[in-house]
């Protein structure tokens, strides 16, 4: 079969962006932890407050016994709740969120966090915080007339043991 010179340069062109695309989503994926949402699992939004997960007292950090955390939150018309989570540094995180209402999102600057809060599932991500200071966590998915003011804040401590 025969190929045009030129049309050939456009091949490897093509194949050489296709190649560091892909290349590009392996290192963050293996280095940096980024990867999309892969965790499918339904709540009913409107009954958060009588699942066990997510009902208000049991909002916020529970430490596992491996010393792991795994933090609770719901995000819902214009704040995400608790406000306030306090982590220690290098300790790895389990994330999982759960909206009560409509479309929310959720970014952590200087994390990989970065997700989508659908109504009826629970958003999950492991994640583990490398720099001390406190971050703001950001609602990043337009949800109505108050998404300029929904935020919370994360404070990274020093580890006390
Ligand atoms: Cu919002």
């Amino acid at each position: 079969m025969h190929v045009d010179p030129l049309e050939k340069r456009w091949l490897y062109v093509v194949g050489g962006i296709v190649a560091f695309t892909i290349a590009v989503q392996v290192y963050y994926a293996a280095a940096k932890g980024i990867h999309p949402p892969s965790n499918v699992q339904t709540i009913d939004s409107a009954k958060l407050h009588l699942s066990k997960e997510f009902a208000e007292n049991n909002l916020g950090v529970h430490k596992n016994t491996d010393g792991s955390l795994d933090v609770t939150m719901v995000a819902a018309r214009y704040g995400f709740y608790p406000q306030e989570i306090e982590v220690p540094i290098d300790t790895p995180v389990r994330l999982r969120i759960a909206s009560l209402d409509v479309l929310h999102g959720l970014l952590v600057p200087y994390s990989n966090l970065n997700l989508m809060v659908v109504p009826g599932y629970i958003s999950e991500a492991n994640t583990t915080f490398t720099k001390l200071g406190e971050f703001p966590m950001i609602c990043n998915e337009y949800c109505g007339i108050g998404h300029d003011y929904m935020y919370a804040r994360v404070r990274v401590v020093p580890k006390n043991n």
